[in-house]
């Protein structure tokens, strides 16, 4: 991939870089984004319409299934080269914001030191009425997990359609969109909010907005640069080109 050289130089001098990564980068892990579409048990249903309260309460044992088939499946892919360039980059870099709408945990997974889970997590699981989190559960396959406080359903620790993001996450990463000097946004479609409008907050602020991603999405044409292809290939020749063969002087 060719980077232009002034992004290239532009990078170098960069103390802080916010990136926001989607489903786009855990695809080359294995894992299946809410655009592919489902198979198997799951192919007759729209994820948009399994990922909601309305959802859940209708057939919370579908849903369950849904999110526990899925954190089986995270569990057994790996991180992949775009997940382990990210990390490395919060190592060289003065500072770096990695905000995810993803829930999979492999940004952690692969060293990503902080992560701000704009859509929470597959991983972690709370009670539907009183809040409670979880340590463990089980899960007998015939009924969901109840909460051992209050009896209520257990699950997943995500945020549905129609539910607010948690507030701490969404301030820390409206604070790290309005005070980065670069802004990537990472395979993502871009069609969710309030996540996506994190690109044009940077922006407004003067930022350089980056993107990669498979395809072009409705951000594209409001970007400085857009790379096309995908991101554990594109990444790693970024880090590559950028910060480990900057010539000395
Ligand atoms: C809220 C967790 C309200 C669950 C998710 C009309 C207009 C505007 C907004 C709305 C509207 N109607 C409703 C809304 C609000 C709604 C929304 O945005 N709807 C959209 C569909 C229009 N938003 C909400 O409901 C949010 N909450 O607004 O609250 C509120 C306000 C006040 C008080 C109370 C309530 C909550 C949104 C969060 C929903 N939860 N995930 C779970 O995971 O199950 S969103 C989920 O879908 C993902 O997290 C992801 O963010 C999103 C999209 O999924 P995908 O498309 O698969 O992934 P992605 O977008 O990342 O696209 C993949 C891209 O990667 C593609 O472009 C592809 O080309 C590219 N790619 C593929 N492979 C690669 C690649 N790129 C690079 N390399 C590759 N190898
Ligand atoms: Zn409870």
């Amino acid at each position: 991939m060719d980077f232009p050289p002034e992004l290239v130089s532009f990078l170098r001098a960069a103390s802080h870089i916010t990136v926001l990564t989607g489903a786009g980068v855990s695809q080359e892990s294995g894992l299946r984004t809410f655009r592919d579409a489902q198979v198997g048990l799951w192919a007759q249903y729209r994820p948009e319409n399994l990922a909601t309260p309305e959802a859940f309460l209708n057939n919370p044992k579908l849903v369950w299934d849904w999110y526990a088939a899925r954190r089986e499946r995270a569990d057994t892919v790996e991180p992949n080269p775009g997940h382990y360039a990210l990390a490395e980059l919060s190592r060289i870099i003065p500072r770096l914001s990695l905000l995810t709408q993803n829930v999979d945990g492999l940004h952690a997974r692969a060293g990503s030191p902080s992560v701000i889970e704009l859509h929470g997590s597959i991983r972690k699981v709370r009670c539907f009425d009183c809040g409670v989190y979880a340590e463990t559960w089980q899960d007998d396959g015939q009924n969901v997990p109840k909460c051992s406080c209050c009896s209520g359903l257990l699950r997943p620790d995500v945020v549905w359609f129609g539910e607010s993001l948690p507030r701490a996450a969404l301030e820390s990463a409206v604070e790290a969109a309005r005070t980065c000097q670069a802004f990537f946004s990472i395979g993502t479609s871009g069609l969710v909010q309030p996540a996506a409008s994190l690109a044009h907050a940077a922006r407004n602020r003067g930022a350089v907005i980056v993107e990669i991603n498979l395809e072009p999405t409705p951000l594209t044409p409001k970007c400085d640069y857009a790379f096309h292809g995908k991101s554990g290939e594109i990444l790693p020749e970024l880090i590559q080109v950028v910060w480990k063969e900057q010539t000395s002087g």
